[in-house]
């Protein structure tokens, strides 16, 4: 009733929203991104710009021309490295790198060390949550052990890189992955509830519904025969079909064992004709069982057949009647409460009953009722 898809690719072709339909809503020749039917958007800035919008200019932080660098990066997965790291070589001097990272829809973004040293004190890399370089930020500088995480809320960041005149260091590579609402997409079936998860999403069906298309759960189809299963609600089921009916109905219910969940005495058959089972103690081996009175609500039979099934289970007995365990012995006696006259198997099937349903009950007569 519940699938996982793992995603294999995210929103690289979502259509534009209706939001990005307006050509000046990103700027200076920023792509905007966004899904339809959502006010979520994502500015893709070209380079030398910043901001939600893509408005404002890296320009302001009074870059150097000699050592302008870095890049933008808008996959949901991806890496941001100084120059010159990807040939093994070293930084420069005198650099001011900016990067931003934009993961359209992303609820959080975690970053990976996979290599970190500059000249400390002097060349650090200022990294932070936003749409711009802002002085709420964190450094890093140094050298640093690799594999080293670390992770921002949401779905931009902005990363500067600076070094000073002189003494040169190998640098940093750092990647990312970023996990986003992957329920933004819709990616269910029609009917289907979607939870979101990291990089994944699970489909489920609303309660009382079973199956692909969330159609109600039904125990149409199942046979009657007599194939006990003890569920975990305490009840003991026809056969796995019902018992899947009944989970189906409620999750928490699953198999506890074959067999009745009772080890003596009376329970009810869950599921198909309405039939009441009887069971002698399980110590004896018995794998029989004696057709016998619906405790609550049927009218008493004193038909006692036996039905080849299961063998019997260890599962705890549990309470149906108020008194709980009757014999399966027939010493019959003619019980009443002043409208009909019935037949009982013995008197503790006949206080069981009075207990349960029919407090008017009382007993006529010993043997059988005479009609
Ligand atoms: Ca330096
Ligand atoms: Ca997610």
């Amino acid at each position: 009733m519940e699938y996982i898809i793992l995603l294999v690719t995210l929103l690289a072709g979502t259509a534009n929203s209706e939001i990005c339909e307006n050509d000046t809503i990103c700027e200076n020749g920023a792509s905007c991104i966004g899904a339809l039917r959502s006010t979520i958007y994502t500015c893709q800035c070209t380079f030398e710009w910043q901001g939600i919008n893509c408005n404002e200019p890296l320009i302001q932080f009074n870059i150097r021309s000699d050592g302008f660098c870095g890049y933008n990066q808008y996959e949901d997965q991806g890496v941001i490295e100084s120059p010159n790291f990807n040939n093994s070589d070293t930084y420069e001097n005198n650099l001011e790198c900016y990067y931003l990272v934009r993961v359209h829809n992303a609820q959080q973004i975690t970053f990976t060390i996979e290599s970190f040293e500059t000249e400390i004190n002097k060349d650090y890399l200022e990294y932070g949550q936003g749409y711009s370089k802002s002085s709420d930020s964190y450094f890093l500088e140094g050298n640093i052990s690799s594999a080293s995480t670390f992770t921002i809320n949401g779905s931009y960041a902005w990363f500067y890189f600076f070094t000073d005149f002189n003494m040169q260091r190998g640098g940093f590579s750092i990647t990312y992955i970023a996990d986003i609402n992957e329920c933004g997409s819709n990616p269910c079936e029609a009917g289907e509830i979607c939870t979101d998860g990291n990089r994944t999403y699970t489909c489920t069906c609303p309660e009382g519904t079973q199956g692909p298309g969330c159609t109600p759960c039904t125990s149409e189809g199942c046979h009657n025969r007599l194939r006990l299963k003890c569920g975990s609600d305490g009840r003991t089921y026809r056969n796995r079909c019902y018992l899947n009916h009944a989970a189906c109905l409620d999750p928490t219910i699953r198999v506890i064992s074959r067999g009745p969940c009772t080890s003596f005495g009376t329970f009810e058959v869950i599921g198909g004709p309405r039939i009441c089972l009887g069971m002698e103690d399980s110590s004896s081996s018995s794998e029989s069982f004696e057709r016998t009175i619906c405790p609550p609500t049927q009218a008493p039979t004193t038909e006692a057949t036996t039905v080849n099934d299961m063998p019997s289970t260890t599962a705890a007995a549990t309470a149906i009647l108020c008194q709980n365990e009757c014999p399966l012995s027939f010493e019959p006696l003619c019980g009443g409460n002043g409208v009909k006259n019935t037949t009982f198997p013995n008197i503790c099937v006949l206080e069981a009953i009075k207990c349960n349903n029919d407090p008017e009950l009382t007993v006529i007569h010993e043997g059988e009722c005479i009609v």
